[in-house]
């Protein structure tokens, strides 16, 4: 009848083991804290390092022509400003003024070409002679 009392004391022992780690676990307490307080320095917030250009950003002379649109479709230049015209469609494209003011001619895919800005200050609506819903607007100011 030793063995199983034995028995029973080690599986009491076995039982107590957890819960007796668990309470001393219960106790440990953390060390205090570093309650990282949300301090807000007073110090001006610093510019990213790579801020984006000013809104609305400058035309940078170029116009892409992607997926039957212009991009930008609307955009301003200087006046005689040369813009380049790049298709990047898989189909020939223009961009041609409605008034007849300027127009690249047919660009054919992968092309670029090069459009003499209007001098006269003014908003030019403009479109693509192959595809009449592709337009934009060239303002010269
Ligand atoms: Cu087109």
């Amino acid at each position: 009848m030793r063995a199983p009392r034995r028995a029973a004391a080690l599986l009491l022992l076995v039982a107590a083991g957890p819960s007796l780690t668990g309470c001393l676990s219960s106790f440990v307490v953390p060390g205090p804290e570093e309650t990282t307080s949300p301090v807000v320095t007073p110090s001006e917030p610093s510019p990213p390092p790579s801020s984006p250009a000013p809104s609305p950003s400058p035309f940078a002379g170029t116009v892409t022509i992607r997926d039957f649109s212009f991009e930008p479709a609307d955009f301003t230049l200087g006046p005689g400003a040369v813009v380049t015209v790049t298709n990047t469609g898989t189909t020939t494209h223009s961009l041609t003024a409605q008034d007849g003011t300027f127009d690249t001619g047919p660009i054919a895919p992968g092309a670029t070409a090069t459009l003499a800005g209007p001098t006269q200050p003014g908003a030019y609506s403009y479109l693509c002679s192959f595809h009449h819903f592709m337009r934009g607007i060239l303002t010269v100011s």
